[in-house]
């Protein structure tokens, strides 16, 4: 007799590997900023139910992908984006640390797989990574990748040639995200502008490698500006393969501490409207879970997450304990993504 049960489910299952899968979905739609809109205003529940049948078409429903994040030069970023901790011009409390020695990020790296992290994603506030900055990187994502780890950098903008040079040191993803709606984005940061973050994803793109782009709510954006947000990524051509979506964590000393916080519920739809228009893409629940608490993330997965960052940290702010994020995968009975 088959028994309802809380246990975790524990026999294996055939897991496809990100390559192996498409983020441009067949016959996938050019969507205008009103249809994602109308998305968002659907009724809770019909909304969830159209993401998890969505997700269920694409992906196996109770998987979830990790991956762990290692800042690897923090603070000093001569940009002003109005949420970023890192940035030299906000008093946040943030120690600066110059790029990390490879013997740290490879023992950063051995640790996180040993926890489960299928991929590993190195972060550096740079505006943009000069070349002599961009070598010893270049060693990194080598010898991360040598462990049998999918690598991820987020570096900033990228100058011509440059993408190459971490394709070919082994780079699976680039991280860069759009952040905001185009018509909000000035409200935010100055110092680039949403162009320039095309350009540098196009880059990406051509070089061959994977794409990972997503943006930040609770910015104070409206919901017209979170569905032009999410018609932008959706529009890419091919969407990009991971989707990262942040809530804002809010750091005192930046500009937009103190902004009204989203409703929860509202962030469970910006989750849902991605994985609904993007369906074969990663879309993964990202900065903002250790203030979400495990029923609103429970309503993430639900409703189409299925990625994390797995780690006590972020790049400078707190994340679940992995034993937390473990404990709740088995709660749900869900699994992490095999290598
Ligand atoms: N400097 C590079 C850049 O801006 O592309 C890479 C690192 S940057 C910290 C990566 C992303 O982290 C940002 O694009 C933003 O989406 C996210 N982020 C930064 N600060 C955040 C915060 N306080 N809350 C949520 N997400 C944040
Ligand atoms: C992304 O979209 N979120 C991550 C990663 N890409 C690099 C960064 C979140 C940063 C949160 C604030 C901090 O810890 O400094
Ligand atoms: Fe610098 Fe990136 Fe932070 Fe902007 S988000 S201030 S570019 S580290």
């Amino acid at each position: 007799m088959t028994q309802a049960t809380s246990q975790p489910t524990t026999q294996p299952i055939v897991l496809h590997r990100p390559e192996q899968r498409s983020a441009a979905v067949e016959g996938s739609q050019r969507w205008s900023v009103a249809e994602v809109e109308a998305l968002f205003d659907l009724p809770f529940n019909d909304l969830l139910f159209r993401a998890q049948t969505t997700h269920r078409q694409h992906f196996d429903a109770n998987t979830v992908q990790l991956s762990t994040l290692l800042s690897i030069k923090t603070g000093g970023c001569p940009e002003d984006c109005g949420y970023c901790p890192q940035a030299a011009r906000y008093d946040t409390g943030v120690t600066s640390q110059a790029l990390l020695p490879l013997d740290e990020v490879l023992a950063a790296a051995k640790s996180a797989q040993s926890l489960g992290a299928t991929r590993f994603c190195m972060g550096a506030a740079w505006r943009g990574p000069k070349q002599r900055d961009l070598e010893p990187v270049l060693d990194m994502v080598k010898a991360v990748k040598a462990l049998g780890l999918e690598t991820c950098a987020t570096l900033g903008m990228l100058k011509e040639g440059q993408a190459e040079q971490l394709r070919d040191a082994g780079l699976d993803y680039y991280n860069h995200n759009l952040d905001t709606a185009p018509e909000f984005y000035g409200d935010i940061i100055s110092t680039r502008d949403y162009q320039d973050r095309l350009d540098t994803l196009e880059r990406v793109r051509d070089a061959g490698m994977h794409v990972c782009c997503g943006g930040i709510v609770g910015l104070g954006e409206s919901r017209t500006q979170r569905a032009g947000l999410i018609a932008q990524l959706a529009n890419m051509e091919p969407p990009p393969e991971s989707v990262p979506i942040n809530n804002l964590v809010q750091v005192e000393g930046t500009p937009l501490h103190g902004t009204e916080t989203l409703d929860p519920f509202e962030f469970v739809r910006t989750i849902a409207v991605a994985r609904i228009t993007m369906p074969g893409s990663y879309v993964r629940l990202s900065a903002g879970r250790q203030e979400m608490g495990e029923a609103i993330q429970s309503l993430c997965f639900l409703a189409g997450a299925n990625s994390i960052f797995y780690g006590d940290k972020l790049l400078t702010t707190g994340n679940p304990e992995s034993e937390m994020d473990r404990a709740l995968m088995n709660k749900l009975g869900m699994r992490p993504e095999l290598a």
